[in-house]
This record gives C-alpha cells, sequence and structure tokens, in this order.
C-alpha cells in the first residue's frame, strides 16, 4: 500500500493523527490513501477526477461557472433519524428522543462492516476545522471517508486541509470521523456517535447530514454533548446581523427546524421601505456559542459554507441565495435541463419544456413526479455570500441580542411574541413543534416536537439538555431576549397569512427594537405581543392591518390542545425533565 501526499505538502508529524490513519487503513484497506490539503490546485484535480468516474457532472460553465452537479442514490437522500445513534456508556445518557447502543457492540458492529470496505478505492484523509482560525471555539476534526463527492464538499463547507493541521498543531485533541459507503444500502446504514471517545462512525450513506460528519454529526451532536462539559452551547442556529441606517448592528440567533426557513432569515434582503437597513450573515445553520468576558453570548458559525434546500430558491424569496450559487457549487438531486443548467421547483421563470429529474429520467411540465428531489439541495462557499458577515472570522463571535425559536405552524402559534424572561424562553423553546419536511426520512407534515430544532441533533439526554440551557444564565450578565415566531401560520382557504421571506424584515426590526427597549408590546398569556401599528407594514401591497390582527391572534381553544400536546414530550422525559419547566407549564397553564 502507498501513503501518498499528492498535489501538496499536507503532511503531518502528529502522531496521534498518524496512528488513527494508520490503524483505520489498515481495517478499510484501501488501494490508495490521499491526504488533502486544502488547495485550489488540489481541488481542481479532485473535480477531474470526480467528473471521470461520474460523481460529478460539469454544468454549463458560461452559465454556472466552476458548478458541478451530482446525484445520489434514490435511497439516499435526506437525514435517517432511524439509523442515527448516541453510543453512551449508559442509555440514560443518551435518553428517550435519542437511539441508542451500547459503544462497544456498536464499534465491533462497525468496524467489522469497515472491515475492508474500501478495497479498490482511495481513502481520503480530510483535515477540517470548525469555526475561525484561533477561536477558543473552534474545534479540529478528521474525516476518514471512501467519497470524493464527500471530501469536495467537505472543501466548501469546512476550513478544510493544512489550517486545520497548523491549527492542531501536536494535540490529539481531534474528533475522529470515520465513513465509509459501503454498498448505499439503507439495510446496513448507521451513523453513530461516540461522544466519550470524541468518535464518528458513518456507513452505507452518501448523503448530506449523514456523511459530511462536521456538520450534524461533530458540530451538533458531539459539539452539544461537550458544550454541556465545557460550558458551552451547541444550537441549530443562524446567526445574523441587522445594522440600523445608525450603523448600529445587533446580532440575532434563530433555530428553526430543518427546512423550516434559517438559510432564507439568516441572507434576507429587506424590503424597499428599509432604507439603509441591511441582514449580515453570519452562519444559516449551526451556532457555537458560549459566554463572553463582557457578560454577553458570542456566537460563531462553525461552518465555511451552506448545504442549502434549492426547492423555493428564486430572486424574489432568497436573492443572495441565488448569488452565492452563481459559482463554484455543487447542486445535489435538482433537475437538468438540455443546455446542462439545473432547475427546481420554485426556481425563476418557467419550468423547462424538458428536463431530466433527479432520478436521471426524462421530465417535463405535464409529469406528475417533481424534476427535483424536494430535500435537493446546493452546497456554496460563504464568500459567495454578498451578504457575508465582515464578523465571520472572528475568533471571538458576535455579541447575541435576540433568540429566536420557531416552527413551522399553520396553526395556533402567533407571527411573533416575546417570552417573559430566560426561563420562560427556554420553556418557549424546549416545546417548539413543527411540521416533519423532506430534510429527515419519514413523517411529512406531521406536528412533532423538535425542543429548540435540535431533537435530531442533541447528543445526549434532553432533558439535561433543558438542564443546560437554564444553567447557562447564571454565566450571562446580558442573557439574549427569547422571542418566538411563525411565518407559517394558514388561513381557512390554506394560504399563508404572512408573506413572509424578506418582509420577515417587519418582524426583526420589532425584535431589534424590543432589544433596545424601543417597541411596543402587549402583555399576553403567551408573553408580549406586538399591536398591529407596532409592526411597519408601509409599502406592504395589498396586506391590511386586520391580516395582520388574524396572524398574531391567540386562540385560546387552539392552546387547549396545544398544551395537551406538549404534554407527550413532557411525559417521554418525565425521568429527567428540569422542574422549572413543569413550573414554566403551571403558569401558562393559569395565565390561560
Ligand atoms: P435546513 O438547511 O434543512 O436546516 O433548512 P433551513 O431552516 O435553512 O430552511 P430554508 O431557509 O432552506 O427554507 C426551507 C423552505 O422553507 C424553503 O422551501 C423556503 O422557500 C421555505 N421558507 C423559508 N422562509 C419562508 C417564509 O418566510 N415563509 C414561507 N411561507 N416559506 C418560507
Ligand atoms: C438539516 O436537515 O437540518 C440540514 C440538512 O441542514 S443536513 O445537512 O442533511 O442535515
Ligand atoms: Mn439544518
Amino acid at each position: 500500500m502507498k501513503i501518498m501526499a499528492m498535489l501538496g505538502t499536507c503532511n503531518t508529524n502528529n502522531p496521534a493523527v498518524l496512528a488513527w490513519v494508520k490503524e483505520m487503513t489498515e481495517l478499510c484497506q484501501p488501494d490508495r490513501v490521499f491526504w488533502c490539503d486544502g488547495s485550489a490546485a488540489e481541488k481542481e484535480a479532485l473535480t477531474v477526477q470526480a467528473v471521470e468516474q461520474g460523481a460529478l457532472l460539469k454544468l454549463n460553465q458560461d452559465k454556472l461557472p466552476g458548478c458541478y452537479y451530482h446525484r445520489s442514490h434514490p435511497n439516499d437522500v435526506a437525514r435517517v433519524e432511524q439509523c442515527t445513534y448516541i453510543c453512551t456508556e449508559s442509555e440514560d445518557e443518551a435518553g428517550p428522543t435519542n437511539n441508542w447502543a451500547a459503544p462497544k457492540e456498536m464499534k465491533a458492529k462497525l468496524l467489522g462492516m469497515a472491515r475492508g470496505a474500501m478495497k479498490g478505492r482511495t481513502l481520503y484523509v480530510i483535515p477540517y476545522l470548525m469555526g475561525p482560525a484561533g477561536s477558543p471555539l473552534s474545534k479540529v476534526g478528521f474525516e476518514l471517508s471512501d467519497s470524493i463527492y464527500v471530501v469536495l464538499n467537505m472543501g466548501i463547507m469546512t476550513r478544510m486541509g493544512r489550517i486545520a493541521l497548523d491549527e492542531l498543531g501536536d494535540s490529539d485533541e481531534f474528533n475522529r470521523g470515520l465513513h465509509c459507503m459501503l454498498d448505499v444500502n439503507p439495510e446496513r446504514r448507521y451513523i453513530c456517535h461516540f461522544p466519550h471517545e470524541n468518535l464518528i462512525i458513518s456507513v452505507g450513506s452518501a448523503y448530506g447530514g449523514n456523511v459530511l460528519l462536521g456538520k450534524k454529526c461533530l458540530a451538533l451532536r458531539i459539539g452539544s454533548y461537550l458544550g454541556r462539559k465545557q460550558g458551552w452551547m451547541a444550537e441549530h442556529m443562524l446567526i445574523l446581523g441587522v445594522e440600523s441606517p445608525a450603523g448600529e448592528t445587533t446580532y440575532v440567533a434563530a433555530a428553526f427546524p430543518s427546512a423550516c426557513g434559517k438559510t432564507n432569515f439568516a441572507m434576507m434582503i429587506p424590503p424597499e421601505q428599509f432604507k439603509g437597513w441591511k441582514i449580515w450573515t453570519v452562519g444559516d445553520d449551526i451556532a457555537w456559542m458560549k459566554p463572553g468576558p463582557d457578560g454577553r453570548l458570542h456566537a460563531v458559525n462553525p461552518e465555511a459554507g451552506y448545504f442549502g434546500v434549492a426547492p423555493g430558491t428564486n430572486l424574489k424569496s432568497n436573492p443572495n441565495a441565488m448569488r452565492s450559487i452563481a459559482r463554484n457549487t455543487i447542486y445535489t438531486n435538482v433537475a437538468l435541463t438540455p443546455d446542462l443548467d439545473v432547475w427546481w421547483e420554485g426556481k425563476d421563470g418557467e419550468p423547462p419544456a424538458q428536463a431530466t429529474d433527479w432520478q436521471g429520467r426524462p421530465w417535463t411540465p405535464a409529469s406528475k413526479d417533481k424534476a427535483a428531489h424536494p430535500n435537493s439541495r446546493f452546497t456554496a462557499p460563504m464568500v459567495n455570500n454578498p451578504a457575508l458577515s465582515p464578523e465571520v472570522n472572528n475568533p471571538h463571535g458576535v455579541p447575541i441580542s435576540a433568540i429566536i425559536f420557531g416552527g413551522r405552524r399553520a396553526t395556533t402559534f402567533p407571527l411573533v411574541f416575546e417570552t417573559f424572561n430566560w426561563q420562560h424562553g427556554v420553556f418557549v423553546g424546549a416545546t417548539v413543534g413543527s411540521e416533519m419536511t423532506a430534510a429527515a426520512v419519514g413523517g411529512l407534515g406531521q406536528v412533532r416536537r423538535d425542543p429548540m430544532a435540535m431533537l435530531p441533533f442533541c447528543g445526549y439526554n434532553m432533558g439535561d439538555y433543558f438542564r443546560h440551557w437554564f444553567h447557562m444564565r447564571k454565566s450571562l450578565k446580558f442573557p439574549p431576549r427569547i422571542f418566538h415566531v411563525n411565518w407559517f401560520r394558514k388561513d381557512a382557504s390554506g394560504q399563508f397569512l404572512w408573506p413572509g421571506f424578506g418582509e420577515n424584515m417587519r418582524v426583526l426590526k420589532w425584535i431589534v427594537d424590543r432589544c433596545h427597549a424601543r417597541a411596543n408590546a402587549t402583555e399576553t398569556p403567551l408573553g408580549w405581543v406586538p399591536g398591529s401599528r407596532d409592526i411597519d407594514l408601509s409599502g406592504l401591497d395589498g396586506f391590511s392591518a386586520e391580516q395582520l390582527e388574524k396572524a398574531l391572534a391567540i386562540d385560546v381553544e387552539e392552546w387547549r390542545r396545544e398544551l395537551l400536546m406538549q404534554e407527550e414530550l413532557f411525559l417521554k422525559l418525565h425521568h429527567s425533565l428540569p422542574k422549572e419547566l413543569l413550573f414554566q407549564r403551571e403558569l401558562l397553564v393559569s395565565r390561560l
């Protein structure tokens, strides 16, 4: 076997890294080992190889310079929660909302599956850094993968290569990640986390959150576990800055479940009437947050790119995303046009007269199936985003003034409310419910509890996670205010009550003004709600104050049902639920 350091000098003397790569190489028995250095030349060479192997297709370079197309296996198009495990010593540590397996047995099983699994293939060693260089919050990981698609995606989504080795130095503190595609068989698919060992093993998939191990596996599941031990928080949150015409920038973090609007909100362009207001994107999916010396909660985005939902993305809904994906982007499971352009449901313009769908079948507008998979995605470097925050590489992160929770709810939840205090805010986050989306396999459209949008991503017992949230208050002299929003409420005819997207700026401005104690609100059983005059509707043609009132309304009958639904989660977690949550529930019941 030959160990190659091709096209670069990304070798390392770190003994812990070398020992682990050697051990895994002996286990997986690849024909070649390729150490990634993250250079532009390397990216170019690997892209050529990926095209030769058929893993990528070169798109129309006049229209989409540097862009490539990928189709995943039709059985492998989303995260698989039923195959995702937290392997802690005790089952109680993983808690009732996670799949659990004993670490020793699961490791033996997975390493057994990996034995000889890379014969005839290349093992790519992917060193990567999550978070800005030099940040106390940043973490180094190594993903060993036999997928060239994973390498090219990790090159966009993380700070990959030399930079990670430099950050690590001689330390043995890094995440170990092993990824084997095997035969991409759902029966042999496991995404397993071993938090005690800072280890991830993923087999049998080649798609998104299952295999880009820095993202959901390290940055959220392992991250949340480490955060609790080390006094910080790993959250499924976007981070944005709101700059006012006076030049004051207020930072906000928001947790919405998968495919519920984080990327859109993080890149929003304010409507014309909001002259001088500007949104800066820090991150669109994940926030690592830690109390700073100033007593405020500081957040960094551990990622370096966007793995975003394609359907519904267009120049009106998300112009900054369209600009972000105009070059150097990998498209997965969208439709392909005859001139090698991409298309998806909800893209600008007319649907193409003919196209090839995400499964490679001929498609026309008369076809009954969708051209793009509902969970088709783009992988785009954040530097493409015209609204990228100048603070994105700040090792100290940005100070967060507001945390927003939200879900996809056709009824019950008003457009926006502010919670009374941190404890109440934690209760509201803990009881978030949302309709399930295509981002995970199964259950589409059903409302389920998705606490803090972390149900699929919390790496330990959810009850202890809530306790950690309450505990964090003690290290914050200036805790962020906590809000809840719902862009997805519908009227009797099934139409969205609120126009959403860029118009969400109107709600965001109220939130920011509340943080600076300069906006009015009315006390309700749920929290502080703006009156219809407190939200600026100027220039929003065809949208009346009455409609806004409908979007803001609180229906006590609906809330009785909601309380019963919330109880399900409380029962499931009764063993580990912090008392503060029961107390908050009693308070809500009595207010209602
Ligand atoms: P993940 O990447 O899975 O974590 O998703 P996300 O939370 O970043 O969601 P994203 O912004 O990609 O939006 C998902 C879907 O919701 C897209 O189809 C959007 O068009 C739609 N969406 C986003 N914002 C709004 C909104 O304000 N109103 C409505 N009605 N739909 C929205
Ligand atoms: C999500 O599902 O929340 C995503 C997409 O951001 S994935 O990376 O596949 O998890
Ligand atoms: Mn996400």
